[in-house]
């Protein structure tokens, strides 16, 4: 039997991503999907602001093959369907921001604020439940402030909470600071990072090449229950 390759760390400037983690309030320990940096265009220059590493739950990899197995990492890295996928199917995703530049908690929260929303809009959807969801996530960051090398972790469960925490560097703490109950927020906090107007082309090509490499040792079986089954 051959064994299932075992994803890698990546360093993206001066984080490093471990292989794996064990997220804030989840008992699971998620891989490494892939990571990149978050930057901005100013005068002229690609200004670094954040790493951003995603991390999923190994039931992922026999769930997204029944798809996606077979394709090369450029044509997953294109397909708005496979990202679509990864932040709405039903497996754990863990998503760590470390700050490379200094923020404030309201300059962040505010960006990914705008981007969920803009999400949300053009699929049409925006209901009371999410302006809530999105009130509560500003104040859940009013008076944060991340130096550089501070993290804002997401755990995202596939029932739809959204835990959030917070750490002074790149370590992961055992319990999450506060939990949003909004499927849609907790998806759109992921899919604004690497969905198709993500801020993180790099973030999704990392997750593109490596889940193409991951997806090639997979086999999904009959059952679909998403049980890791091992090619010979
Ligand atoms: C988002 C949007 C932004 C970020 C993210 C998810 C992000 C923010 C960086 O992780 C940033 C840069 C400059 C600013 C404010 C925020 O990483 O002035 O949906």
């Amino acid at each position: 039997m051959a064994a299932l390759p075992n994803p890698t760390g990546l360093q993206i400037e001066a984080t490093s991503f471990p292989p794996s983690v064990k997220p804030p309030g989840s008992a699971n320990t998620l891989f490494l999907g892939g990571a990149g940096v978050r930057g901005l265009e100013i005068q002229g220059n690609f200004v670094k602001f954040t790493a951003i590493g995603v991390y999923l739950e190994e039931k992922a990899v026999p769930l997204l093959a029944v798809k996606w197995k077979g394709k090369t990492a450029q044509e997953l890295t294109e397909s708005v369907e496979f990202f679509r996928e990864i932040v709405t199917g039903p497996f754990e995703k863990f998503t760590q921001v470390t700050t490379i530049l200094p923020l404030t908690g309201q300059q962040y929260s505010e960006k990914v604020s705008e981007n969920c929303v803009a999400i949300w809009k053009s699929i049409g959807i925006y209901t009371d439940a999410e302006a809530k969801a999105i009130e509560k996530f500003l104040e859940v960051f009013k008076d944060q402030n991340f130096p550089p090398g501070a993290s804002i972790l997401f755990t995202q469960s596939p029932k739809g909470s959204l835990t959030i925490s917070f750490s002074k560097d790149a370590s992961v703490p055992e319990a999450g600071n506060v939990v949003i109950e909004n499927k849609l927020l907790s998806e759109a906090v992921l899919e604004s990072i690497i969905g198709k107007h993500g801020v993180s082309p790099g973030a999704r090509q990392s997750v593109a090449a490596r889940l193409s490499e991951l997806l090639k040792y997979s086999c999904h079986n009959e059952a679909g229950n998403g049980k890791l089954e091992t090619q010979v």
